[in-house]
């Protein structure tokens, strides 16, 4: 399993949010490349960086820190949040970077945008799904795509996409634990596919959990951000 630590970028500053609402937010930090190279001296596999300025589409967005970001560490990024147009998604994959692109919103208005990406970059590719009781949600979590979970992971991966972003709203943020139940549903119902878990996590037996079902990475946000897991602790146990 891979650890991932999450940059979620608002006005510019590192933040956490409960449950995706703004009125939940903590402000971590005021400098996002340092706290990207703090996560990466750490040992942390990969970045997830999510502009939330651009996903709720609030103020600036952050593209430019997030350009920054990927220029300035040796470690792969994932990028999400707003990403929706095919352009920007080819902007992305052609930087020279182990860069993967998180589509959720463009995707579930825009299903045909899959077709759109050439074959050999698909694997690049990670659709979203975010979810409120297995109703996919877009828009900044806002408006219900109309999909329900499975059918969506279905449909995409029929499409060819193998990966999938899978966070459980009501989780996310809440150091809860994660959300075993459909990650062994999923399990039972899908070969041959990645999950990257998100939301909940809070502690270091909720990693060997995510890791006896088999996911494929785990997203430390909060839990990282409020020292109740320690980065080398994790990669001992992944
Ligand atoms: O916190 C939120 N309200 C929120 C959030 N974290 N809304 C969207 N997102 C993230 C999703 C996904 O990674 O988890 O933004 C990405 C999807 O963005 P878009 O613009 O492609 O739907």
């Amino acid at each position: 399993m891979k650890s991932i630590a999450a940059i979620d970028l608002l006005d510019g500053q590192v933040v956490r949010l409960v449950n995706g609402k703004l009125e939940n937010k903590t402000v971590y930090d005021d400098n996002p490349l340092e706290v990207a190279k703090k996560w990466e001296s750490e040992g942390v596999d990969m970045l997830h960086l999510v502009d939330l300025n651009a996903a709720l589409n609030i103020g600036k967005n952050n593209s430019e820190i997030i350009l920054k970001i990927i220029d300035s560490v040796d470690i792969p990024v994932q990028v999400a949040g707003g990403i929706r147009t095919i352009n920007s998604i080819n902007r992305l994959l052609d930087i020279k970077k182990p860069i993967k692109v998180v589509i959720g919103t463009f995707a579930f208005k825009q299903p045909e945008i899959i077709q759109k990406i050439s074959k050999k970059r698909l694997n690049r590719i990670i659709i979203s799904v975010d979810h409120n009781k297995e109703n996919v949600m877009i828009s900044g979590w806002k408006e219900f795509s109309g999909i329900k979970l499975f059918d969506a992971i279905r449909f995409y991966k029929e499409l060819g996409v193998n990966e999938f972003l899978l966070t459980n709203i009501d989780k996310d943020g809440t150091l809860e634990g994660p959300d075993i139940e459909t990650l062994i549903k999923i399990n039972n119902t899908f070969k041959d596919i990645k999950i990257v878990s998100s939301g909940g996590v809070s502690n270091i037996i909720d990693i060997l959990k995510l890791r006896n079902v088999n996911c494929y990475a785990v997203i430390l946000g909060k839990a990282l951000y409020d020292e109740k897991l320690k980065i080398e602790h994790v990669q001992e146990l992944i």
